[in-house]
């Protein structure tokens, strides 16, 4: 094995790092190494060698000051999950829901893709923090990768450079993360402005705590810091360690008296997380706030006393650009305003960028996501569904005054949502008179455990059809996820109270298939009004089949007087076909999961069944 090159033994003072960056870089021989310091004059640096390179487009300053736009290659434009493997030793620790490879045939394979990869590129190691550098619930990475656009991104995802090699010191723990395009270029060949390969691996290796990543330069596949390391990695963690690594909005509710409480929510994708995390309360309630701690993972852990707290591993946005208005999102818009990467939007003439649903009317003419002309009428989207803002999450007006504080925040209740047309009522709290504690905290689980979202025209699917997502986690659990189930109910003796569960559902439709609850900032703030008074023990409501449930007078509707009680009770409404049909729908998920189900969800299922009279 080579000596690692000079410029790097200077910086590393970690011998097992400095051995790992040696041994990556005799694999994959880059032209370079450059290990990043973190800071803006890096990162001008490498933006505008991506400008001059073509990965990049800056735009107008005048209108969006140093913001770029990248173009990806048409077929590296979203998570490959397909592609994701969990290389567990036994395939039953992966699970049912993942896909598996045997560890030692994944290293060969992937040893195989990585030789040679990286010739004729720069090989950034990016030394990362997920959570606020020092906090004990955080964990540190390091990635290495032939991306400057992934050095960049990860810049506003993460804490990363210096400071994160200062906290590791001479023998700190890191994950290490290792990506790359897989496009090495032979001398005197032109790059391309995407560099990418077809053939793609996204593998995570839970029981040594690494990863690989081959292929892709887009979002999920190649920030190795999010899905791969803040999920699936560290659910694992987390389950061995006693935490939880959730794929959850956090969000701070703050009454008019004062009271401040967070609540953690997950959702799956297509639900508007972004938004809830963001919302602004609408006239008539704007004495309430709602405050951003993070709009996407969750890191929980109980403390000393035993009490719940929680931090977002993150520091940035990567938001879904298209349906981002100054209407369904004003936070995020002025978020965008400056120092932004836009992925696969289209741009304007004045050299702005713009998305499906970012304004009523599109521009009369545009180039799209692809570089080319674009028309209004000229049946092509100008940006792609899935095309991407990343951003410091310091850029939000919403942001939390506790969104750094490495102690994390208390959690008060949990939330689960799903994209259902019927069954699902827009709120229920998971509680059953003749539950106690620890049976309502099984419940809860229960009802995360089966949350489902119905498929959109934007997702692969039959329109219309159930996809059971539990807890937003099926694809980001990086273990069994019965395991997954088993470790959230015993999360129960490690925490003196036990945050309230709640199920919602903003999506639910009348008879004409138009939406019953009009959901956003102005409607989703009442019922969680309702939920922040459920754990202070008010909250009027009714108990029914399916848990506690507000009555119409038990929300405020201040400021939409005109939404009706009729309409408030058909968005609310259990029917008996509905869930009977449900629970069926649940038996052949559950059976999927196979025999390591904790029996006690089974207990449940059985118990509402003899309710709905299955
Ligand atoms: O984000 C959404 N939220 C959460 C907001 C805090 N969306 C967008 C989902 C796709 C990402 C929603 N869409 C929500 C919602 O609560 N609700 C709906 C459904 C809906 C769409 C349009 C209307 C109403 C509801 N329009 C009118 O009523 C005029
Ligand atoms: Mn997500």
């Amino acid at each position: 094995m080579k000596n690692p090159p000079s410029t790097v033994s200077p910086v590393i003072k970690h011998a097992r790092l400095a051995d790992w960056i040696a041994q990556i870089a005799a694999l994959c021989r880059p032209d370079s190494i450059h290990v990043c310091d973190g800071t803006q004059s890096e990162y001008d640096g490498l933006t505008a060698r991506m400008v001059e390179s073509g990965t990049l487009i800056r735009l107008n300053p005048q209108l969006r000051p140093n913001s770029f736009l990248a173009r990806s290659d048409a077929s590296d434009v979203a998570r490959v999950e397909d592609r994701t493997f969990i290389c567990s030793q036994k395939p039953e620790d992966a699970g049912p829901t993942n896909n598996h490879m045997d560890p030692v045939a994944a290293k060969e394979i992937l040893t195989g893709l990585f030789d040679g990869c990286m010739r004729g590129r720069v090989m950034y190691v990016i030394p990362f923090s997920m959570g606020p550098i020092g906090s004990k619930i955080s964990h540190i990475g390091v990635e290495i990768t032939d991306s400057p656009y992934v050095v960049a991104s990860m810049r506003f995802m993460t804490r990363m450079g210096q400071a994160v090699l200062d906290h590791l010191g001479e023998d700190g723990d890191f994950v290490p993360c290792l990506h790359s395009v897989g496009a090495p270029l032979e001398p005197g060949q032109q790059d391309v402005a995407w560099p990418c390969n077809p053939v793609k691996y996204i593998c995570h290796f839970p029981e040594t705590r690494e990863i690989w990543s081959f292929g892709s330069g887009y979002g999920g596949n190649a920030l190795l810091g999010k899905k791969c390391f803040a999920l699936r990695i560290a659910s694992s963690m987390g389950k061995e360690e006693g935490w939880l690594a959730e794929h959850m909005l956090i969000l701070g509710i703050e009454s008019p008296q004062g009271i401040k409480k967070y609540f953690a929510c997950a959702f799956p994708s297509a639900c508007g997380k972004t938004n809830l995390a963001m919302l602004v309360p609408p006239p008539g309630l704007e004495d309430w706030k709602i405050t951003t701690v993070g709009d996407d993972i969750g890191w929980l852990e109980p403390n000393e006393h035993k009490r719940l707290l929680a931090i977002n591993p993150e520091s940035g946005h990567f938001g879904v650009a298209p349906g981002t208005s100054w209407k369904t999102n004003p936070n995020a818009m002025a978020s965008l305003t400056h120092d932004c990467i836009f992925t696969n939007v289209a741009l304007t003439k004045d050299g702005d960028v713009w998305w499906e649903g970012m304004t009523d009317e599109p521009p009369a003419e545009l180039i799209d996501w692809q570089g080319q002309p674009w028309t209004p009428g000229c049946g092509r989207k100008a940006a792609h569904p899935n095309a991407r803002f990343t951003v410091a999450a310091t850029n939000c007006p919403s942001l939390d005054p506790e969104w750094d504080n490495p102690e994390g925040v208390p959690i008060s209740a949990f939330v689960f949502g799903g994209r259902r047309a019927t069954t699902v009522p827009v709120v229920v709290q998971a509680q059953l008179d003749k539950h106690e504690r620890g049976l309502n905290w099984a419940y809860g689980i229960y009802l995360a455990a089966t949350l489902g979202s119905e498929t959109t025209a934007a997702a692969a699917g039959a329109v219309g059809q159930v996809r059971r997502d539990p807890f937003a986690m099926l694809p980001f659990c990086g273990y069994n996820m019965c395991d997954y189930f088993g470790h959230w109910l015993k999360m129960e003796e490690r925490l003196s109270a036990l945050p309230p569960i709640f199920l919602v559902n903003w999506f639910r439709t009348g008879p004409d298939g138009s939406f019953l609850w009009p959901g956003y900032g102005e409607f989703n703030i009442r019922p969680l009004i309702w939920m922040f008074e459920r754990t202070e023990g008010g909250g009027g409501g009714e108990q029914t089949k399916i848990g506690y449930m507000p009555r119409y007078q038990d929300l405020s509707w201040a400021g939409v007087e005109w939404f009706s009680e009729e309409r408030f009770a058909a968005a609310m409404a259990v029917k008996q076909e509905e869930w009977q049909q449900e629970l069926a729908l649940q038996e052949e998920f559950f059976s999927k999961l196979g025999d390591r189900l904790p029996h006690v969800l089974r207990v449940i299922k059985s118990g509402m069944e003899l309710e709905f009279e299955c």
